[in-house]
Order: structure tokens, then C-alpha cells, then sequence
């Protein structure tokens, strides 16, 4: 793994001695840039958001180093986690392109203590697990733990024009005017790296260590869990390994502390709700459309009636006018998939004065399926329904009410059991499939595939310090049971890293009472903000007061 990366580095070391102490874990950066670029880039800049460097290269490091920071306040270990940093070209386009790339430098294999026998752990972690530095390594960059590249090209033309980075440390990019948040990046990598990652290539189902005579699964396919067949990924051969790692929804993750948690940070999935007819009372998976406005419980909710056209063959498929428009009019429209374009069908309900319309697959067994298709003419939501739904309806006389509505049960990217969907997107993403969160997740999480504007790594971790624990990451803080809920101490129930700033104040403040004055203010932020009640600001306030 490492050898393939070594040739990428032949620039000057530059280490930042370490910050945190002993029991919250320990970085080394290791800067690899060469002089004048990246880290040390000596363009001037101006401090912005409590990054107080006044060149383009002190920024990121001071951002970089923050991030490590902020993870080293909330993962317990003994051994140093040595970080490799480094600014390059990585592939971009206007549109579209890579951020950063970041994930294990070296990985260890049945280490003393290791929870699972014969598979991959990243190295961070086996050495906190183990209490020791398992591959010291030559030197500082072959025994790192963790390499982090972060696109040099941002900020030009050719490289999502418009965009810049913004180093801030208060999670406050302006990403209206294209700021990108380098700290929710580097939050987000950084986590790859202690073992947000598996090492299974998901195109050809093959394991790390396949090339070289070590064929193991990883700690990460051992909590990956596949709704379909019901294995576990360190259960399944390469075949289905490939099939699996497309099955958009079916993937999951089964660690139990991600799964206690995802409740309280995840919102309700939103679904078809219906009310009638009484055999059909329940709640049901929809698809939506690339059609018509899109489908919210505030347009899509009311009576629901089969269309039913003239002629031959399947009368409620949709393709000629509806010829119970009257009773059509002003309700959800339903109609079956098949012989002709969904937004013909779409158009057909809307011409019948249907305020929107549920498309039934009509396959045998078929799931509710994404609409596609294009025409601006049709202006009503669409949605999809399987294809037994759309059979019982009509079978059961092709009249009910329902609409979309919050579930009460469920989770908005969990499966029905309440385990949190992973990233299984049907066209493999090497390296981003399985790796992440699923994008269905809402609100969004920062381990999704995608950084989005309403993170705030700075103060919240949302789901991703649960899923280290499941790993085997023991989670600890200075101010150890300063945490409310069933979090993880200094992290609570909905993952806010409330204490990782608060531990940051004590380090770096003169005396006890800056540190405080430095705490209670950061606390006054976050009340301010709802992140946390005025009994956890109490909380944690006495418990900061308390020097612990
Ligand atoms: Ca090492
Ligand atoms: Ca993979
Ligand atoms: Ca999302
Ligand atoms: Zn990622």
C-alpha cells in the first residue's frame, strides 16, 4: 500500500511537534511540500475566522492543525498518529472535481490485541489498540500513519471555477460566494485515514493483500452489512462483493453504537402515507422524478384515484387521455408504468387536473424506481410506487387518500431497521462507494460523499466518532464525563464536539481564568446557536470550571 505511494514524496520535512497530552490522542503533521507551495505558499493573507496567519501557507497549517486537533480531543491513544500533508495537482474539471484524497499509509494484521484476527486495520488504529508504534518504519514518512493531498488547483479557472478555499476555524465559509471549507474537508479526510475506509476494491470484489499473498478482509467490511443476501462483507466472496457494492440502499452499516446513535442525529425519512383504502393503510417507500415539482408533504397529500383511459391493453397505464377526469380533478392521480414515457403519463394526470401523481412500477416485484425523463410542461409532482401497491389499488377499487408525510419510525438514510445506510451508488466510485454515508442521509453528514454547506466540523462530528468507537477506537476526552447523554464522553448524543473547543481553551489560555472566560464563551456560541441546551451549557461549564 505505502510502496505505491512513496514516489510521490521527495520534498523537505517539516514536523509540528505535538499538542495534545498523553491521554487524548497525539498528531504529528508531517508537511512534505516543498518550499515556496502548498503549506508553506508565502503569499500574503488576511486573517479570517480565528485563523490568525497572515500568509496562504501559516493558514493551512493552522487550519490542518486545528483539524488534528479536534480529533485528537476526542480518540484515545498512547502511540502519536503521524499525519502526511501535502497541496497537489488532483483531478479537477470547471464543474466537477477532488478536493482532497486522504486515507491509512500503512495498515497492521493481526497485532497484539486485535479485535478481529486476520483482518486489515489502519494503522492509528492498531497502534492505539496495541499501545505501540507497530511499524516505526525507516523514517518519519514510512512509518506515518496517514497521507492527506489536498487540490493545489483550487482557486483557478480550470479547477470548479469560482470556488476557493476557506481556511477559517469556525466553520463559517461563505459557500454562496464559493468559499469550500477546508476544515470540514480535512475533518472529513482525516477520518478516512483513522478508519472511515475499507480496503476492498468494490469493482472486482477483490481484498487488500490479494497481490501479495495476504488476502484479508478489514475491520470496516466486518460491521458492512448487505440487506439482500444478508452477509456480512468479511462473509462474502468477490462475485458478491461486485454485486453487492451497487445496490443503492441495501448496504448498511452494523456497529452497534452507530446505530443507538443515528436517532438522534438523523431526521425522519419522509414517505407515502396512506389512509385509505383500509387494506392499503401503512407507509411505503416512493421514487421521485427528474420531472415536475418536486414531491414535499406540503403539495402531495389528499385523495388519490386511478386513471383510467380509453382502448385496449392496460386502461390505467396513462398514455391517452384520462377518461375520468371529473374524477380525477383536483386529486393525486395513480397510474401503472409500461408502453409509454413516464412524463406522458405525468401529463396525461395533469391535463385531468391531478394535482400529482403516483407512477406504480410494473415489473414483477418491482420496487418504487427513480423517474426519469424531461418536459417542462409538466408542472405537477411525481412520484413512484412498486409495483403490489399499485395492484392492490387498483384491485381494491382505485380510490384511497395519503400523501407524503414524516415517518414515526423511520430514519432518513437508515434502512428499517435503523442501521445507517452506506454509499452504494449503482456505477461504482472507487474509493468513495461504501466508504461514506449514503447521501440519503439527512441532515447531511460530514463523512457523506459530498462536503455541503451545512457542516460544521469545527463543533460537530455527527455520526462519525460513532462509528470509530465501532471500530474500536476508545473514545476519551480531558474532560472525560463532562458529556451529556449516551454519547461518548466530551461527545453527545447528536455528536457535537463541544468539548474538543473547551479543551483547546484550557491548553491555550495564560491561567484558569482566561481558559474559562475562553470556554464560556464558546458555550455562549453554541447555546446561541441550539447546538446545545442551557442544562448542557450548565453542565459543561461546571465542568470546565473544575479544571479537569
Ligand atoms: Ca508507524
Ligand atoms: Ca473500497
Ligand atoms: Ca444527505
Ligand atoms: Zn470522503
Amino acid at each position: 500500500m505505502k510502496n505505491s505511494f512513496k514516489a510521490l514524496f521527495a520534498a523537505a520535512l517539516f514536523s509540528l511537534a505535538a499538542f495534545v497530552p498523553a491521554q487524548a490522542a497525539e498528531f504529528v503533521l508531517v508537511n512534505t511540500d516543498p518550499d515556496g507551495a502548498g503549506f508553506n505558499d508565502p503569499t500574503p493573507a488576511t486573517p479570517v475566522g480565528g485563523n490568525t496567519g497572515t500568509t496562504v501557507g501559516q493558514q493551512r497549517l493552522i487550519a490542518y492543525s486545528r483539524a488534528l486537533q479536534l480529533w485528537g480531543s476526542i480518540l484515545k491513544s498512547d502511540v502519536p498518529i503521524v499525519v502526511l500533508g501535502s497541496f497537489s495537482s488532483l483531478s479537477c474539471a470547471p464543474t466537477t472535481g477532488v478536493l482532497a484524497q486522504a486515507g491509512a499509509w500503512n495498515v497492521e494484521l493481526n497485532f497484539p490485541g486485535a479485535p478481529l484476527a486476520n483482518h486489515w486495520y489502519h494503522s492509528a488504529l492498531a497502534n492505539s489498540i496495541a499501545g505501540t508504534d507497530l511499524y516505526p518504519g525507516t523514517d518519519i514518512i514510512d512509518g506515518a500513519d496517514i497521507i492527506a493531498f489536498f487540490n493545489s488547483d483550487l482557486g483557478t479557472a480550470a479547477c470548479l471555477t469560482g470556488s476557493t478555499w476557506y481556511y477559517g476555524l469556525d466553520s463559517n465559509a461563505n459557500s454562496a460566494a464559493g468559499q469550500i471549507d477546508f476544515l470540514n474537508v480535512f475533518m472529513h479526510e482525516l477520518s478516512h485515514g483513522l478508519g472511515f475506509s475499507n480496503f476492498v476494491n468494490e469493482a472486482t470484489g477483490a481484498v487488500l493483500g490479494s497481490t501479495f499473498g495476504m488476502p484479508h478482509p478489514d475491520v470496516y467490511m466486518a460491521n458492512t452489512f448487505d440487506n439482500v443476501t444478508g452477509k456480512l462483507w468479511n462473509q462474502m466472496t468477490a462475485p458478491e462483493i461486485v454485486a453487492a457494492a451497487v445496490r443503492n440502499g441495501q448496504e448498511v452499516w452494523v456497529g452497534a453504537k452507530v446505530t443507538a446513535r443515528a436517532p438522534s442525529v438523523l431526521g425522519p425519512l419522509v414517505l407515502l402515507k396512506v389512509t385509505a383504502p383500509a387494506s392499503l393503510v401503512g407507509e411505503y417507500e416512493f421514487g421521485t422524478a427528474s420531472f415536475g415539482a418536486v414531491a414535499t408533504p406540503a403539495n402531495f397529500s389528499g385523495p388519490i384515484v386511478a386513471g383510467v383511459r380509453a382502448g385496449t391493453g392496460n386502461v390505467n397505464d396513462g398514455c391517452t387521455p384520462l377518461t375520468n377526469a371529473a374524477a380525477v380533478a383536483g386529486k393525486i392521480a395513480l397510474v401503472q408504468r409500461g408502453t409509454c414515457a413516464f412524463t406522458v403519463k405525468a401529463k396525461n394526470a395533469q391535463d385531468a387536473g391531478a394535482i400529482g401523481v403516483i407512477i406504480a412500477n410494473n415489473a414483477a416485484g418491482g420496487a418504487a424506481i427513480g423517474l426519469g425523463g424531461s418536459d417542462p410542461t409538466v408542472t405537477i409532482p411525481a412520484i413512484s410506487a412498486s409495483t403490489q401497491f399499485g395492484v392492490d389499488f387498483i384491485a381494491s377499487g382505485g380510490v384511497g387518500a395519503g400523501g407524503l408525510a414524516a415517518s414515526a419510525t423511520r430514519l432518513a438514510g437508515a434502512d428499517a431497521a435503523g442501521r445507517v445506510r452506506l454509499y452504494a451508488p449503482t456505477t461504482v466510485a472507487l474509493g468513495s462507494s461504501i466508504s461514506h454515508y449514503d447521501t440519503a442521509a439527512s441532515p447531511n453528514l460530514l463523512m457523506e460523499p459530498a462536503i455541503t454547506p451545512t457542516l460544521e466540523a469545527s463543533v460537530n462530528v455527527d455520526l462519525t466518532a460513532a462509528l470509530f468507537e465501532d471500530i474500536g477506537w476508545k473514545t476519551e476526552l480531558s474532560l472525560a464525563n463532562c458529556g451529556a447523554g449516551s454519547g461518548a464522553p466530551g461527545v453527545d448524543v447528536t455528536g457535537e464536539i463541544y468539548a474538543g473547543p473547551i479543551y483547546l481553551c484550557a491548553i491555550g489560555a495564560k491561567n484558569k481564568g482566561a481558559a474559562q472566560s475562553c470556554s464560556t464563551q464558546y458555550l455562549n456560541t453554541l447555546k446561541k446557536a441550539g447546538i446545545i441546551s442551557g442544562a448542557t451549557k450548565g453542565s459543561l461549564t461546571s465542568c470546565a470550571a473544575s479544571g479537569q
